[in-house]
């Protein structure tokens, strides 16, 4: 397995008072807080491990938080965060932070935050759901002061940094099948998917014969159950390397396609 170096640049966004620099901390601050001041902006290092069935992904993020709005160009990714109690600072989210982020850094990853869990909000899940559909990104909630869910933030970041450098065969289309399927069909379509997510047929191949052979499958005799088994167990392979949303869309597509059996 090859093991590969990333350099990523992150910025924090959102509201005053959010909890960007409450996130940060959970991350290495490479410049002591006296030159904060100084340099506008606060800088930390956090480095994740994404391991792809082909290559280990060593990313290594510096994140930024400006103490100013500054419009950033350049950046790899950006963690929008917002309060659960604070609608407004939710509401900002959409209105201001997400597209004057995309004006600038069309391509860039973004995760979103729901910071302050702690203090049972009322219209989160509704929420994260919509964010995740809207921009295709991973959603997350999370406490800083519990700590509960920080570090899947970077992971989730790391995956979706990563995921460019193997996802070249990515197709954004989704397997749009028509009438009803034969069980050795929708194998067929399960594993192309499984295939495409991974990036390529090498790594893809094996995984999917031995997990056939650990759900005994026989690709040309199956049924709707031992395919479902399948997926779930594609899935538990994607969360290795994949950030949640993917994997989630991914999980949909393939019980989509086991329903016309
Ligand atoms: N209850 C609670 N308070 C938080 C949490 N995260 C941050 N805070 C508080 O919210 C305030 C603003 O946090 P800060 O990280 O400075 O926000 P920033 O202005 O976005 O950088 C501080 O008083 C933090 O202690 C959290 O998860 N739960
Ligand atoms: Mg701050």
């Amino acid at each position: 397995m090859g093991i590969k170096c990333l350099e990523k640049k992150i910025v924090v966004l959102g509201e005053p008072n959010v909890g960007k620099t409450s996130v940060c901390k959970y991350a290495f601050n490479s410049y002591d807080e006296r030159y904060v001041d100084t340099l506008g902006a606060r800088v930390s290092k956090k480095v994740v491990n994404v391991n792809h069935p082909e290559c280990r992904y060593i990313v290594n993020m510096m994140i930024w938080e400006y103490k100013e709005k500054m419009l950033m160009k350049n950046v790899d990714g950006a963690f929008m965060i917002y309060d659960v109690t604070n609608r407004g600072s939710m509401e900002r989210m959409e209105d201001y932070w997400v597209p004057t982020f995309k004006k600038v850094n069309n391509n860039a990853s973004m995760v979103f935050v729901a910071n302050k869990w702690d203090l049972n909000p009322s219209f989160t899940f509704q929420v994260l759901e919509i964010f995740e559909e809207r921009y295709h990104s991973p959603c997350l909630l999370i406490s800083t002061k519990t700590g509960k869910n920080v570090n899947r933030v970077f992971q989730e970041m790391g995956r979706m940094l990563a995921k460019p450098h193997y996802y070249n065969n990515y197709n954004e289309k989704r397997l749009f099948v028509p009438g009803k399927l034969k069980p050795g069909e929708a194998y067929a379509l399960i594993a192309s998917s499984f295939i495409n997510s991974v990036g390529r047929k090498d790594p893809a191949l094996p995984i999917l014969v031995h997990e056939c052979r650990t759900c005994n499958i026989n690709p040309e005799k199956t049924n709707k159950d031992s395919l479902n088994l399948l997926i779930e167990k594609l899935s538990e392979i994607e969360k290795g390397f994949l950030d949640s949303y993917t994997v989630k869309k991914n999980m949909i597509e393939r019980k989509g396609i086991t329903e016309k059996i």
